[in-house]
């Protein structure tokens, strides 16, 4: 059988200097691409992405979703017991944080997160000039998240190193692995800690999950993991997306007018901004059984790489994809995955982006950057190190 073949190295600088024409080749090349330099498949076609996200079955969770095979080559950390497992284990831990980041919860997190953002956003006006990655994007979500998932003051600084050492992980074992864990023992130290009960406030989401113990709903082992999933997955990841929405607001003067005349669009503007670069750029799947992806035959136990960020430019499914347009209907787009392990705290992240970007709309009339922006590299995880920015008052 014929099917195409790519030698590109989709986890190398080059490639995240600029992602479009390298994606752009990929989907036209074919339903599914045979990635030469890791002997692993992939898809940057919307349509099969999504479908592969929907079909668990064929393409599971639990041999990883990183490039290595959990069939072949032990995890390098015990496996998260929400994100590489699939049912029925999946929905044990599942149910209790689709409860604790339910939408009755962020209810009660909203004035809170919202005074946040007005109060964070009023001292950057004072200041004027600032870094919009270090002093917003990942200011705001370490002045929020922490405090909500009830961790102590201490060392949260390493929840960004740790984060940025998973989200790495997910890759192969290159430079840009090498260096995020480089120092990784007292980070990983530090981890073990912050997961167990006693070590988090009484309430919070942390306490909820250990509540879960008390019901039956997951053992004593697993509740510290599923406090881990949420250390792992609940910073970086908003970081990103944050950051993706100032860089964008940034560059797109006529989108940021749009947002000032109407905030009520600060919602749409986050999401629009999550199609546009999706923070989370890919994650891979395994084959349990021969399976199709499109014409293209794949066997038994093969990696499967999704290119989100890819589908969520491909022109079969949006008009003008590369235009970043806060009025467009976002609905469906692969951001935050889809089906059964689509992102659990997709309505966290919103609050968090809508909150700062509405806070912005009202009090600040003009971004504009002043410094050359720096990209930070990392094996699935897309955004910037550092985006100087002056603003000015309304
Ligand atoms: C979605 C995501 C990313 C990284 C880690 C985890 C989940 C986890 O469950 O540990």
């Amino acid at each position: 059988m014929q099917h195409p073949v790519s030698d590109l190295d989709p986890f190398s600088k080059a490639y995240f200097d600029d992602p479009y024409p390298a994606q752009d080749r990929l989907r036209e090349a074919g339903d599914a691409v045979w990635l030469s330099r890791y002997g692993v498949w992939a898809t940057a076609r919307f349509q099969h992405v999504r479908a592969m996200l929907f079909d668990w079955k064929t393409f599971c969770s639990s041999r990883g979703v990183g490039l290595s095979d959990f069939a072949k080559e032990a995890p390098w950390r015990p496996r998260s017991i929400v994100l590489e497992v699939d049912p029925p284990v999946h929905g044990r831990a599942r149910g209790v944080l689709n409860r604790v980041l339910s939408p009755a919860a962020m209810k009660r997190l909203e004035a809170r997160f919202a005074a946040a953002a007005d109060t964070l956003v009023d001292e950057l006006l004072e200041r004027q000039h600032f870094d919009a990655i270090a002093d917003l994007a990942e200011a705001y979500p370490l002045s929020v998240f922490p405090d909500a998932l009830g961790m102590p003051r201490e060392n949260r600084d390493y929840l960004l190193p740790y984060g940025n050492m998973v989200f790495n992980a997910f890759g192969p074992r290159n430079a840009f692995f090498d260096k995020a864990v480089e120092n990784a023992a007292p980070v990983l130290d530090w981890l073990g800690k912050q997961m167990r009960r006693d070590a988090l406030a009484p309430e919070g989401f942390g306490a909820e999950i250990h509540a879960a113990v008390d019901t039956g709903e997951l053992t004593a082992e697993e509740a510290p993991l599923v406090v881990r999933s949420l250390l792992t997955a609940g910073v970086d990841t908003t970081v990103n997306g944050l950051g993706a929405a100032l860089y964008c607001l940034a560059r797109y003067p006529d989108q940021w007018q749009a947002l000032r005349a109407d905030p009520s669009l600060a919602k749409a503007a986050f999401e629009e901004a999550v199609r546009f670069e999706s923070p989370v750029q890919t994650f891979f799947r395994t084959t349990t059984r021969d399976a199709r992806i499109g014409e293209v035959e794949i066997q038994e136990g093969q990696k499967v790489l999704m290119f989100l960020g890819a589908a969520n430019r491909d022109p079969r499914q949006w008009e003008n994809p590369e235009i970043y347009d806060i009025r467009r209907k976002t609905i469906g787009h692969v951001g935050f995955g889809a089906g059964i392990h689509m992102c659990v705290g997709q309505m966290l992240a919103r609050l968090e982006g809508e909150v700062v970007l509405a806070a912005l709309a009202r009090k600040v009339a003009s971004i504009d950057i002043v410094g050359t922006p720096q990209r930070r590299y990392n094996n699935t995880l897309r955004g910037l190190s550092s985006l100087p920015v002056e603003i000015r008052a309304a």
